[in-house]
């Protein structure tokens, strides 16, 4: 048996129901078979892929909160330190029913290498809790963020872990956590990402994910002799990465025709309404649902639906495995000739082969999403020279960035004879950096 797939059996038996790290583990290494395979001896005699594939460390903890009743309930609280290879642990916390130690680990492993290809110092974590924001009071999430900190903070620090937001933890989260964090250590520094613009957040972090993921879009398209101006795009998710994702594709010239929540999709002919999605989903707190209040020509659909409309470029920006075969034929069928990813791994492994087999261009989310990380490190850098950028200084750096990325990896696929082939590049390119690091600070 091969080195790969020795190390893949392992993981699957050794950590059983853990379904997506499993997922996510045997992407990364397929990818990396070729690199391996010219280092097999010393990389098996260093377990240099069970040094990758094991996280620096776990940690689970109880979260009891207090309801607006009077009432306590109790959640549990996770931070996965995965790799410090290349810098303190980075990534963001998850607040989400469907959150279990899978799921955190599986985004912990991914961001590894999405904060290596960044280019900036910054090494792989994850956190969150099956709590769920979703219909609680101010004064509830409040609760919630307090008890979740008086734990977290033992173990996060401006230069060891700096969270920030994921699914369900947004800026008002974030506010939270860095307010209990300050008082229960008594330090105002850059501990989380993603802060409010008065006390330490970046300009352009809020947009960063949206609008990277629109930058190396543009980038591959035009290395492909394509342009975005006049696409037809279609959107998943409402949240934080696909209204700024919406945003900025508007800004380039496309149209985009859907986004979702999870109770629904809406198709909107004449393109999304920026303006109405912001107020709906960041001010308001409201379900999809209220779309048509606003452009009464769209159409809600109840449950899934957004790849069934056609369109040249599919963005997917919700959760995990959330584009499925069947999606990815209906995609092609309709014409679709890019699918890149806003949200961690929303494209299922069947349906990412499919893409690739019939030549449609596929970037990854390690490598497409990873401007909202590649931001937070530019917060960090403010933080930490105590200054603050201008929007159009860090915009401008971000762009910069994707569009380095790109190139990285496209190189790097093409150095190992996978032309165009984005998983393998993004995967082998944000493992060598990785790689290098941990060879050069020995076994620990
Ligand atoms: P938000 O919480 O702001 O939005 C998430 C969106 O996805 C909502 O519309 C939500 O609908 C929908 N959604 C979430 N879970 C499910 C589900 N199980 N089924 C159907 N729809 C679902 O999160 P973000 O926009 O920040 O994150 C979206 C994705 O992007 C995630 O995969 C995240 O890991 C990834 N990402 C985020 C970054 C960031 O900077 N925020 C950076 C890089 C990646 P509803 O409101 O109904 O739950
Ligand atoms: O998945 C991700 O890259 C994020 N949720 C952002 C992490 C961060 O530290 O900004």
């Amino acid at each position: 048996m091969s080195y790969v797939d020795e190390v893949i059996e392992r993981i699957e038996r050794e950590n059983p129901s853990e379904p997506e790290f499993h997922q996510a583990v045997r992407e990364v290494l397929n990818s990396l078979r070729p690199v391996v395979d010219a280092n097999e001896e010393s990389y098996r005699r260093d377990a240099l892929l069970e040094r990758l594939v094991n996280p620096e460390r776990q940690i689970k903890f109880r979260v009891p909160w207090i309801d607006d009743k009077g009432q306590v309930h109790v959640n549990t609280g996770y931070r996965v330190q995965f790799s410090s290879a290349i810098g303190p642990y980075k990534g963001g916390l998850r607040l989400h029913p469907s959150v279990n130690l899978g799921i955190i680990k599986f985004l912990g492993f991914e961001q590894i290498f999405k904060n290596s290809l960044t280019g900036l110092p910054i090494g792989g974590g994850k956190g969150g809790s099956d709590f769920d924001p979703k219909g609680k009071s101010d004064r509830e999430v409040m609760s919630f963020c307090q008890s979740f900190m008086s734990e977290l903070c033992k173990y996060i620090g401006s230069d060891t872990d700096i969270p920030a937001g994921d699914i369900g933890t947004g800026a008002r989260e974030i506010g939270y956590l860095f307010g209990e964090y300050k008082k229960l250590r008594g330090l105002f520094t850059g501990v989380l990402t993603g802060k409010g613009l008065s006390f330490g957040g970046s300009l352009a972090r809020t947009e960063a994910t949206g609008y990277g993921l629109l930058y190396i879009t543009e980038e591959m398209l035009k290395d492909h002799g394509q342009d975005i101006a006049g696409k037809t795009v279609t959107v998943s998710g409402s949240g934080n990465v696909a209204i700024y994702a919406i945003e900025k594709a508007r800004q380039l010239g496309a149209k985009v025709v859907t986004c979702s929540d999870s109770t629904g999709w809406v198709y909107d002919p004449d393109g999304i309404d920026v303006a109405a999605l912001k107020e709906i989903k960041e001010k308001n707190r409201q379900r999809l649902t209220e779309y048509k209040k606003y452009r009464p020509q769209s159409e809600y659909h109840e449950g899934r639906g957004v790849w069934t409309v056609p369109c040249e470029i599919a963005l997917p920006c919700a959760t995990q495995n959330e584009l499925t075969l069947e999606d990815a034929k209906t995609l092609a069928a309709n014409g679709v000739i890019a699918v890149a990813e806003g949200a961690n791994m929303p494209t299922t492994a069947e349906a990412t082969a499919y893409l690739q087999a019939q030549g449609i261009l596929f970037l990854p989310g390690k490598a497409s999403n990873a401007g909202g990380v590649a931001t937070s490190a530019l917060e960090m850098s403010q933080n930490s020279e105590r200054l603050h950028w201008s929007f159009e200084q860090v915009d401008a750096q971000l762009k910069d960035i994707m569009i380095d990325l790109y190139h990285h990896i496209d190189d790097a696929a093409k150095r190992y004879g996978k032309d165009g082939n984005y998983v393998d590049g993004a995967n082998i390119a944000g493992f060598e950096k990785v790689v290098d690091a941990m060879i050069s600070q020995g076994i620990v």
